[in-house]
């Protein structure tokens, strides 16, 4: 028998809002950033359009239509057992352009009939605010997060989320993933230093001290809104999130080592040291010196980041990579991946390293590191190719490979959490089907329910329970003890 999680355990799924609730233009909501992107896939990264092209499909307009499905969902997720929900909110559907000055009431309603339903089933909704959707307006007036504006905008937005719904929900997330901002792939989605771009994704190229400058402008408003929520609302607890994308030395050269240890600080700690520290770390000077980034650290800047600390530490792992000096080691070729081929290791369709010890080893790092703080896995899952076959008059999707990578990952949580991690809760992502971050395809699917819809847009929506759905549902009813 595997080890036993806490009776106390949030066991659940995540989802972002533009990746699952379609209506993208109704009952007053505005467009984002992924509203104007098209589809692309493992070998074609996704485009941008400034302007919409009337002929082009933008994935996320329709989605896979949680808007008008989120009751039979909600039922679904709880059917499975979940006593956690991991969503967001849209932002352009409280603030259409986020620079009017009342929110948007239509849009306001709608989360509260989610986080009812949800109460009702007895799930805990665990609330990203901004996940990958600034208002694509932001864009247009000020680069997105280039600009300071961006600060007040977003603690307007977040100011508005606490005080309408602080009585139904107590965790938020400020900002999803706020490490990718610091790499090129994240001025789309994360940050939005794409004004006046049309073009792929891969084609952005904007200097380190932009990259770096916005994200320190995400860092202040996310310190500024935890303060307030800290003042105002003492029973709601403020988390931070990360794409924890960890790398190993590829050998035991000091010179690997040292390469990787660099890697590891600029993409996995920076900016966790500055949300649960509440200062840039020691070596940040030394990093930015070496890429030239010269940051506009205003006064008061550092005071915010001291006073706005997180309660709790949350994280997306999907994979792991190597670091090595040699210039001709193997680099996995997939989309979003960065850095080396593991030879231990095997990687999914699309060249994601699959690492089910390294979750153990990294969370046992990261609890190490912040003091044992509370930690919650909020991303993590397998995206895969998946075939509907009729049986009996009934639709049935056999997905094994996606059952195994949950086994083996459930496992190694319950061995972090028999040493001592501070694990408080799993969110598998995409619990149902929703349309790719990455490379915007429906056929790279995650869900333990699938939806009928396509990358050419066809499919009635209707929902049908894979194997694995009823296999996470025993492994929440063991307490993660029964996994055969
Ligand atoms: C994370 C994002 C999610 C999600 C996930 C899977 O980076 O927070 O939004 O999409 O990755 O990635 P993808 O959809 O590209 O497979």
């Amino acid at each position: 028998m595997a080890q036993a999680f806490p009776e106390s355990f949030l066991w659940g799924g995540a989802t972002a809002a533009n990746q699952y609730e379609g209506a993208w233009n109704v009952d007053g909501k505005g467009a984002s950033i992924p509203d104007h992107m098209r589809g692309g896939d493992v070998n074609t990264p996704r485009q941008i359009d400034a302007e919409f092209d009337p002929d082009a499909l933008y994935p996320s307009w329709e989605a896979t239509d949680f808007y008008h499905h989120y009751e039979e969902d909600i039922a679904l997720f709880a059917e499975m057992g979940w006593n956690v929900f991991r969503m967001s909110i849209n932002w352009t559907r409280i603030y259409p352009t986020g620079m009017e000055d009342e929110p948007n009431e239509a849009g306001l309603a709608f989360y509260d009939k989610v986080f009812d339903c949800c109460r009702a089933h007895g799930i805990e909704p665990l609330v990203t605010i901004s996940h990958y959707e600034l208002p694509y307006a932001l864009v247009e007036k000020y680069d997105g997060w280039l600009s300071r504006e961006l600060v007040d905008i977003f603690f307007k937005y977040g100011k508005t989320v606490l005080d309408r719904y602080h009585g139904k929900v107590t965790y938020f997330l400020t900002f999803n993933e706020i490490n990718i901002g610091l790499a090129n792939m994240g001025c789309t989605l994360s940050t939005g230093l794409i004004k006046g771009f049309t073009g792929t994704m891969a084609e952005i190229d904007r200097t380190a001290t932009e990259r770096f400058q916005a994200v320190h402008h995400q860092f202040v408003a996310s310190s500024k809104l935890i303060k307030y929520a800290h003042e105002n609302y003492p029973e709601v607890k403020m988390g931070n999130m990360i794409a924890f994308l960890p790398t190993y030395p590829l050998t035991c050269n000091p010179a690997d080592v040292l390469a990787n240890q660099a890697t590891m600080r600029q993409m996995d700690w920076y900016c966790s040291d500055v949300q649960v520290r509440g200062h840039y770390p020691y070596y940040a000077k030394r990093l930015w010196a070496e890429n030239g980034i010269e940051l506009d650290i205003q006064p008061g800047d550092e005071e915010l980041l001291a006073e706005g600390t997180v309660d709790f530490y949350t994280f997306s792992y999907y994979q792991t990579n190597t670091v090595s000096v040699d210039p001709n080691a193997e680099q996995m070729k997939g989309n979003m991946t960065m850095g080396g081929k593991n030879p231990y290791l095997e990687a999914s369709d699309w060249g994601w390293q699959i690492d089910p010890t390294g979750l153990r080893i990294f969370l046992n790092e990261i609890a190490d590191r912040y003091d044992n703080i509370p930690l919650m896995v909020v991303e993590n899952g397998l995206g895969a190719f998946d075939e509907v076959v009729v049986e009996d008059g009934v639709e049935r999707i056999h997905d094994p490979y996606r059952i195994d990578y949950l086994r083996k990952h459930v496992r190694d949580m319950g061995e972090a959490v028999a040493d001592g991690v501070n694990l408080i809760g799993y969110t598998w992502w995409g619990p149902i089907d929703v349309v790719s971050a990455g490379t915007g395809e429906m056929r790279k699917r995650y869900g333990f329910i699938y939806v009928d819809k396509h990358d050419d847009g066809t499919g009635d929506l209707h929902r049908a329970r894979k194997d694995s759905f009823f296999y996470y549902q025993k492994v929440i009813k063991s307490h993660g003890t029964d996994l055969d």
